[in-house]
């Protein structure tokens, strides 16, 4: 008779195998999907204004993805095709199945989760999204801006303003980045939005030393870099 302590172990030995096997199994099937790696249509006018963040990310992943310029003439038709008649969209095409999303941080979150751009805890995710919004507000007062002739006062007052907040919440997460340990997408976004201060970046950037290190830091990527050096040169 076996001792109750040799049935214990050989048990352990069974289960332990089945649940190698059980590993190995999820992981072939995982690779079987993962190697039918997607295609990206990113459809925006021709600007950089609310879509060039998506296009960094794009371009920081590796990813394979179609810069989809739409000319003013064209929009109309293709408005009423789209989820809430604006841009940017993002078609995903996986195989057979082709989905689209609309709206600039919800594209950039979901690409975000894909490449390892997303927080590492909801915590993380929370904050990176609270910058995201952030951002997001400071396009609505740079557009309202543009439209009203007041580029002006807000490269004076708001813009300065909010990247103080920034400059702030970086000082206080200590490492030169926005969130946790490692690059964010909102890095990346506010990186980004300083290709809308043109000729004032030198000055401005000078008053906020940690931005302008997380500003070097990201285009100094080689995908990112390369897509700068390639990419549209556009006004806006
Ligand atoms: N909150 C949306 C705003 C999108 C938006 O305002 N899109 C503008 C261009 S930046 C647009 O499609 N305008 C054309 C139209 O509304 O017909 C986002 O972040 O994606
Ligand atoms: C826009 O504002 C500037 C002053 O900031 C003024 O000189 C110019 O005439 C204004 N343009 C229009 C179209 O109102």
């Amino acid at each position: 008779m076996m001792k109750k302590s040799t049935c214990l172990f050989i048990l352990a030995l069974i289960l332990n195998a089945q649940y190698i096997s059980a590993f190995s199994f999820y992981h072939n099937f995982y690779n079987f999907f993962n190697r039918i790696k997607p295609t990206y249509k990113f459809t925006y006018f021709d600007i950089k204004f609310r879509g060039e963040f998506i296009r960094f990310i794009l371009s920081y992943a590796g990813a394979n993805f179609e810069d989809n310029r739409i000319k003013p003439e064209d929009w109309p038709a293709l408005k009423p095709n789209t989820p809430f008649g604006q841009l940017p969209v993002l078609e995903i095409k996986r195989g057979s199945q082709v989905t689209e999303i609309a709206q600039s941080q919800a594209i950039a979150r979901y690409l975000a989760a894909e490449f390892n751009l997303d927080g590492r805890n909801k915590l993380e995710n929370g904050l990176i999204d609270m910058y995201g919004a952030q951002l997001g507000d400071l396009f609505n007062a740079y557009g309202s801006a543009i439209n009203n002739n007041q580029t002006e006062s807000f490269f004076n007052q708001i813009w300065p303003q909010n990247f103080q907040f920034f400059e702030d919440r970086m000082a206080f997460n200590k490492n030169g980045f926005l969130v946790g340990k490692r690059l964010s997408w909102a890095d990346i976004y506010l990186s980004q939005m300083t290709d809308f201060l043109g000729d004032r970046k030198e000055d401005m950037l000078n008053r906020f030393p940690l931005i302008r290190a997380l500003d070097q830091r990201v285009r100094s990527m080689p995908m990112i870099d390369n897509w700068i050096q390639t990419r549209p040169i556009t006004d806006l």
